[in-house]
């Protein structure tokens, strides 16, 4: 068997040149499991007969009922080649995309990866998914090409038709590399020569960014950088070393070096040109006795082919197609295999093939052969990779402390002296029960331990045969018992009776111990030996050791035991290190530099992910790099209301223990769990009920995320017709009617122009709400942490501090600013780039505050792009000084607003706020009564001069279609000066607007009383833009956006058409339809409302009995294009969808379900006109 020993692993720790960290990354059920069970089966830990079977390194009982891997585990594996030895610390990772969290954590934590491809599959989505999130990491990548049997048994290829399918598959893969590479190379471009010279050339901003296509000049910049840069080592090739064929679940692979040492004793040919010759267009000429280039021109069989893959073809055939006895036995003796004659009569001929492919072909012995040769030790650490680890988010390398950067050193000395600094890094956290402990665990019993056992068990047996002779009645059942007493003396079986009677003993405090969760870090030791009980510094993700190096006193370390408390900077020993091996932990004194590694006892310390280290000079590591958004969201509660603090105690571990999922509580009161898809969810739930809280729980439907936005008046009615004069009239009627229920205090006009003067009559702001074109929106969406970081920069150049931006994310952010400006053209947009004020919500949302006025300046919001340049501080002198102080509170609002709109209380997006107008008055000239007046003189002063001519009351609006005459009559029908004519306040009361009706009120009560009662200034100015970016917001043709997820479905001809079935019935479309080149697979790729995708996996995989099975991941936002408010109004829209037109406003029911759920109210008619429906089908 040869299982290593504890003692073995922990002497090879220690070796950290013959570490590999590996972890294995594929798309879902492309075999990664299944190849870790053969590595692992390579050390005796599990059978070789159950590898494939058993999944070993899914251990949870979820994961084998469902056969996917949702968690990735560790194991340390020892392998010998030669006289070398090496440890190899491997993860196994989840394939699903639900799960891809779970792939960051592992990937962080290693130096290579195995890549697993499916041989009929071949690159699937995730594939590209994770070879980007191993560049990303600069991890080095391997490639195992899996499940070469189904070439062989399924697709029924010969074995030239599966080598040229191989062929591609590599090609594919490649491509996948070649792209992630030559962006790489441009950005590294782009980024020396904006080091080189300053202020860069507009020209040459589009090169990372890898947009259409550029100039003649610039193709050939691009590839003079490629030419510069060695990329051979990138690619998978077989030449190369860093291709296995293989076949995990009949238990080999191979890799050409092993055919070529064969070929080369055999046929005496030099291994070296067979490695060379092996892969690709050669051919053996036998009659010259040489191999010659051009197999595919001439007809030939390639090398691959006759010498590689025929051999295994035939071998299949023997075995599992003819079954053919004799010709077994002949391959079996000239392989030189030897077969258990069980194995040769065993029924199932999957059993034969395994025993004799696993000893000509070991997959373990040409997986990790290629793994210590390919792939770097943890001492062989770039330094680019320990630089990108080092600096958080924008910062640069260059500005860290000097201290900080000293330990760039460290990082890759990685050292295990008892000098070096520790530096360990935790990507995630996990729970474990307390019975898998190793102090817990029933280990077998040392000589001595059974002897004092024994002894013990002899000494009771005495005493219990003295009291029965005590006891000695001649009772004949006293007897009997003393007999069975006696048989239990036996030595060989008294070892368990101790144990047995001291857990009947185990008081209740105990049982509670044993039900606690215990959470190990799943770690990684960069620098340094850590050592049980040593004290560390737990840095949080947010700790700036720049800060702290300032606040602490010199030379102060982990040890000390007065350690001042620092921001985001814990003080603790080290509980217990642990060595992971998949379902086991083993306890360990300490471990050296270079090793994966769990520890014990930090739960108090670390929520997700943390660094450990010695010193405070040590920065925390980036962030790991998320691919999924969690975007399922469920309300929560327990089923019986008084366990509701176990509940809350549940989530907070099972936030604790899932490095992607979200526990929030909303300001309903709702507790909320946040997942990455359904697959996620139900396993959350799970741990929830059967691990974390233990009661029973009922978690609501999915809460479905919605976005709101305005859009430019439709030109077709919901029939398709083209508007009408005539409607156009009718559906601005309708939107008077709307405006009229806007409160007092409240103007708007025709354009859609909003005034609002807030209570104490103090400002008055004027604003418009204005759709954002949709790839600006995009752009904006995708670059939010850019936005955030410029924002960042901005917030702290205000407190007078100035953060230090890396180079890189400059030119990102140039980049974003010009493609903003390519984007907003046109004279509505003049000059906008330059006079956005804010972004929203949250401040780097998709939507944008613009500054419209004329004598307003600001600091840009791209200041830091003029950072060298002198800012504007002219402007104090200026009246809007006095702006300038209230300048945040306008931006409050703003980012009020967009954080909840006014349908359904949803984020906005795509929405530009564009501010008008806004005065102030000093507080002096208050309460007077013609203020009012004054203010409106102002407001028409203002209106002439403004920038916008649309805002003229009687001027044809210019973007709106009914900017003809009805319109315009309707216009001066409806004059919104009507509308702010100072009413009696009683009649107001009926104002239906949410906050409005307040802000009435107060009006009202106070209309002459002094200004003081309407609480601070800013506070009012920031409720007044909120209501008026409100205002504004409705004053348009609002429509709500839907989330959209996009799907792969790989599927037959046969189930094609349910499939296409079940996608129209949800609503999705399908984007494009394409046959899987050499296979009879059809990939359709479609988009999804998340709305509609509940049970879709389930139903196709159901539909199509297992054929096809989607996974769904977020994609983007798309506007909902009925209108939630729409009200018929054309003869054709009655007789289309009946008076009361609540059939098909899918918007609406949207709308009303999320409104529903918020307890806000919803307008719905039960019975309008009590007269006989109509039947509505009929219609249609
Ligand atoms: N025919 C064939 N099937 C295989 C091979 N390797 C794995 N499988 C099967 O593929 C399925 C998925 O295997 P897993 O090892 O669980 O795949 P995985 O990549 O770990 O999947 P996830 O962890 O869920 O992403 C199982 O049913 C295996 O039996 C192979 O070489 N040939
Ligand atoms: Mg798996």
């Amino acid at each position: 068997m040869g299982h290593t020993s504890l003692e073995k692993i922990i002497q090879l720790q220690k070796r950290t040149a013959n570490i590999r960290n590996i972890c294995i990354l594929a798309h879902v059920d492309h075999g990664k499991t299944t190849l870790a069970d053969c590595l692992v089966a390579s050390n005796g830990i599990i059978s070789s007969r159950l590898a494939g079977k058993l999944r070993y390194m899914d251990s949870r009982e979820d994961e084998q009922i469902r056969g996917i891997t949702m968690k990735s585990s560790a194991i340390s594996l020892h392998y010998a080649s030669g006289d070398k030895e090496y440890l190899i610390n491997l993860i196994d990772s989840p394939g699903h995309v639900d799960f891809s969290s779970e792939v960051s954590t592992a990937v962080r934590l290693c130096d290579g990866a195995i890549v697993v491809v499916d041989a009929v599959e071949g690159v699937c989505p995730q594939t590209q998914v994770v070879l980007r999130q191993a560049w990303l990491e600069n991890i080095r990548p391997v490639l195992v090409i899996n499940k070469i049997d189904r070439l062989i048994v399924e697709l029924k290829l010969t074995s030239l038709e599966a080598y040229t399918h191989l062929k591609n598959i590599l090609e594919q893969v490649n491509a996948v590399t070649g792209s992630l590479f030559t962006s790489k190379v441009l950005e590294d471009r782009a980024e020396k020569e904006a080091q080189k010279q300053a202020p860069i050339d507009s020209s040459d901003g589009g090169g990372g960014g890898g947009g259409g296509g550029g100039g003649g000049e610039q193709v050939y910049d691009w590839s003079a950088g490629l030419e510069e840069t060695d990329d051979s080592h990138l690619y998978f090739s077989p030449d190369q070393g860093n291709v296995v064929f293989a076949s995990a679940i009949d238990g080999w692979g191979f890799c050409i070096q092993q055919f070529a040492q064969i070929y080369s004793q055999k046929m005496g040919i030099r291994s070296d040109v067979l490695l060379k010759t092996l892969w690709g267009d050669y051919y053996l000429n036998l009659k010259a006795k040489r191999i010659m280039k051009g197999a595919q021109f001439k007809g030939k069989k390639p090398l691959f082919v006759q010498l590689v893959l025929d051999n295994i073809w035939s071998l299949y055939d023997a075995v599992v197609t003819r079954r053919d006895k004799e010709k077994v036995e002949k391959m079996v003796a000239s392989l030189g295999v030897k077969v258990a004659t069980r194995d040769l009569r065993h029924s199932d001929p999957k059993v034969l093939l395994s025993a004799i492919c696993s000893q000509w072909l070991p997959l373990s012995q040409a997986v990790l052969s290629m793994v210590c040769e390919k792939l770097p030790s943890p001492l062989d650490m770039a330094a680019e990779r320990v630089e990108k680890l080092m600096s958080v988010g924008a910062r640069r390398f260059e500005s860290l402390p000097e201290q900080t950067q000293e330990l760039k050193r460290a990082f890759l000395e990685c050292s295990n002296e008892d000098t070096a600094p520790v530096i360990v890094f935790v990507s995630k956290m996990f729970a474990v029960d307390s019975k898998v402990l190793p102090q817990n665990k029933q280990r077998p019993l040392t000589q001595e331990e059974i002897a004092e056992r024994r002894e013990l068990a002899r000494q009771r047996h005495a005493e219990r045969q003295s009291t029965n002779q005590n006891a000695e009645s001649g009772e004949s059942a006293h007897a009997a018992t003393a007999r069975t007493d006696s048989s239990t003396g036996n030595p060989t079986t008294n070892t368990t009776s101790p144990i047995t009677a001291s857990s009947s003993t185990t008081t209740t405090s105990a049982e509670e111990e044993e039900n606690k969760e215990h959470f190990v870090a799943f770690a990684r030791v960069y620098s340094g030996v850590v050592r049980r009980g040593q004290p560390v510094l737990v840095l949080g993700p947010k700790y700036d050791p720049m800060q702290a190096l300032r606040t602490l006193p010199e030379g102060c370390s982990a040890g000390d035991d007065a350690f001042p408390s620092v921001p985001h900077l814990g003080c603790t020993r080290l509980d217990s290190l642990y060595l992971l091996m998949g379902r086991e932990l083993e306890d360990l004194e300490e471990v050296p530099s270079g090793n994966v590694l769990g520890i014990g006892g930090m739960e108090e310390f670390i929520l997700k992910s943390a660094t450990i280290s010695s010193t405070p000079a040590c920065p925390p590591f980036t962030p790991l790099n998320f691919e999924a958004t969690p975007i399922v969201r469920v309300a929560i509660e327990p089923k019986h209301p008084s366990e509701m603090p176990k509940l809350v105690r549940g989530m907070k571990l099972l936030n604790q223990a899932d490095p992607c999922a979200q526990v929030l509580i909303q300001e309903t009161g709702e507790h909320v769990l946040v997942t990455a898809g359904e697959v996620h969810l139900q396993r959350c739930l799970d741990d929830l009920k059967e691990r974390f809280a233990k009661i029973e729980i009922s978690a609501s439907k999915p809460i479905i995320p919605f976005r709101e936005t305005v859009i430019r008046p439709p030109k077709v009615d919901m029939v398709n017709e083209e508007m009408g004069k005539q409607q156009k009239v009718a559906v601005i009627h309708q939107v008077k009617e709307e405006q009229a229920k806007a409160p007092e205090g409240v103007q708007v006009d025709s354009t859609g122009l909003v005034t609002l003067t807030t209570p104490n009559k103090m400002a008055t702001i004027g604003v418009r709400a204005v759709p954002l074109p949709d790839d600006t929106t995009q752009l904006l969406e995708d670059n939010g942490e850019l936005i955030r970081t410029m924002e960042q920069f901005n917030l702290s150049l205000k407190e007078g501090k100035t953060l230090e931006i890396n180079q890189k994310t400059l030119e990102s952010i140039r980049e974003l600013r010009e493609k903003l400006e390519g984007l907003l053209k046109g004279h509505k947009w003049r000059d906008a780039v330059n006079r956005i004020w804010s972004f929203g919500p949250r401040r780097c949302g998709p939507n944008i505050l613009l500054n419209s006025m004329e004598g307003y300046q600001r600091p840009s919001v791209w200041q830091c792009l003029e950072a060298d340049r002198h800012q504007s501080t002219s402007a104090t002198a200026s009246p809007a000084a006095a702006l300038r102080d209230y300048d945040n509170s306008i931006v409050s609002g703003f980012q009020l607003a967009t954080l909840s709109g006014p349908m359904c209380e949803e984020p906005l997006m795509g929405v530009c706020f564009v501010v008008e107008r806004w005065d102030m008055k000093a507080p002096s000239r208050l309460d007077s009564v013609d203020e009012k007046e004054e203010l409106e003189a102002k407001n028409e002063e203002e209106e002439e001069v403004g920038s916008s001519a649309s805002s003229r009351q009687l001027s044809p609006p210019t973007n709106e279609p009914n900017g003809e005459s009805p319109g315009e009559a309707v216009d001066r029908e409806g004059d919104p000066r009507g509308v702010s004519e100072p009413q009696p306040d009683a009649t107001l009361s009926t104002s239906s607007s949410l906050s409005g009706a307040s802000h009435n009120r107060r009006r009202a009560d106070a209309a002459a009383s002094a200004s003081d009662c309407y609480g601070p200034v800013s506070g009012q100015l920031i409720a007044a833009m909120k209501e008026a970016c409100r205002y504004a917001f409705q004053a348009r043709p609002q429509r709500l956006m839907a989330a959209m997820y996009t799907c792969d479905i790989m599927a037959t001809a046969e189930v094609l058409g349910r499939v296409y079935g079940v996608l129209s019935k949800r609503e999705g479309r399908v984007l494009s339809e394409e046959m899987k080149e050499g296979t009879e697979m059809f990939i359709i790729n479609a988009v999804l409302p998340v709305a509609e995708s509940f049970g879709f996996a389930d139903e196709i995989r159901k539909r199509t009995s297992g054929l096809a099975s989607p996974q769904l991941m977020f994609s983007h936002w798309e506007v909902i294009g009925s209108d939630p408010f729409w009200v018929p109004t054309t003869e054709e829209e009655y007789l289309h969808f009946g008076e009361k037109a609540d059939s098909a406003n899918q918007a609406l029911k949207y709308m009303n379900a999320v409104r529903r759920r918020k307890g806000l109210y919803v307008e719905e008619k039960i019975v309008e006109h009590a007269e006989k429906q109509r039947t509505l089908s009929k219609n249609k």
